[in-house]
């Protein structure tokens, strides 16, 4: 099984158990929530090493993130507790169809004081892959740093680094800050996943193809776009093609189906199958995550997995 880094915040979600807006809801439910951590969960539910590096406060919170997280067999060492700073947490709506609203409370959270220092001593050594997502990048200058720090250590180490912007506009100072850093970061990774929404917005391109040349040539080894219901367009420079998604009857919650797929095509990629199956799974782990109201809590096991894979997959 490979072993993988990932650094990010953390956050405590709390989920609508009624519809209306978040204002007016007086039920909700709590849960974890983070989307570099809803990777973390999903490669550990399929039997991955998974290191987690974060920071969350010494609080309630805190306390309840660290705790939920070892009961994943997630390695706890490197998150750090500080006193000095809260642990994050945001609220979610519950909506008939469409993306939930969301509300953050994570401004000068424990986790956006993570710094290069934090870093410096992870060594690369036996690990398989890293993954970064943007949410990371607009918390903080020091964290962006750390973040720098540790796709230039990857890739000195030719570690593949799996990068998702995960664009959230409402964190970044402006667009084109939020531009400029995504596609710095998109252009040194070994495989970009932007959603086809989120790859317009960052090329002003429109087509698959040309979102793709573009990407390409500014030096993204592999670029995998998620097209929702469709599936998804994979392009390196030496093939291309579409593997179409799955039907969702009915969906429950969009919130972290990217992350589904991330976990379905890092690890697939890393067992050894085909750039074909690993869009395949990521496109089924995609559709188990809608299918459920928490952020991580559609993540299969791995015979659940392959159940679902058998009857659509390669
Ligand atoms: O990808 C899912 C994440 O969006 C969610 O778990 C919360 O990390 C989060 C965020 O910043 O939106």
């Amino acid at each position: 099984m490979a072993k993988f880094v990932t650094m990010g915040e953390p956050l405590v979600v709390f989920i609508a158990k009624e519809e209306g807006l978040l204002k007016d809801v007086s039920l909700f439910e709590k849960g974890l929530a983070g989307a570099e951590l809803n990777v973390a969960i999903g490669l550990s539910r399929l039997d991955h090493q998974v290191d987690y590096i974060s920071k969350v406060g010494a609080d309630p919170f805190g306390e309840y993130i660290k705790e939920s997280i070892a009961q994943y067999q997630i390695a706890t060492e490197k998150i750090q507790m500080v006193k000095s700073h809260q642990t994050g947490f945001y609220m979610k709506s519950k909506v008939a169809s469409g993306d939930p609203d969301i509300a953050y409370y994570r401004k000068s959270s424990a986790a956006s004081t993570i710094q290069v220092k934090d870093v410096m001593q992870l060594s690369f050594q036996n690990v398989n892959a890293l993954h970064v997502t943007g949410i990371s990048l607009a918390l903080s200058e020091s964290i962006l740093q750390a973040e720098r720090y540790l796709i230039k250590e990857a890739a000195i180490n030719e570690v593949p680094i799996f990068f998702d912007p995960n664009l959230r506009p409402q964190l970044w100072e402006s667009e084109e800050v939020m531009k400029t850093i995504i596609n710095e970061f998109a252009y040194m990774s070994d495989y970009f996943l932007p959603g086809i929404s989120e790859a317009q917005r960052l090329t002003g391109l429109q087509s698959v193809e040309k979102i793709a040349q573009h990407y390409l040539i500014h030096g993204t080894k592999n670029i995998v776009i998620k097209l929702g219901a469709e599936g998804a367009y994979f392009a390196s420079k030496e093939e291309s093609g579409t593997i179409k998604g799955f039907l969702v009857k009915e969906v429950v919650d969009t919130v972290g189906a990217g992350d589904g797929f991330a976990v379905g095509l890092m690890s697939s990629l890393l067992e050894g199958y085909t750039i074909e199956n690993a869009v395949c799974r990521g496109n089924a782990i995609g559709a188990l995550a809608v299918m459920s109201e928490g952020d991580n809590s559609g993540l299969p096991s791995r015979d659940e997995m392959e159940a679902y894979m058998a009857k659509h997959c390669k």
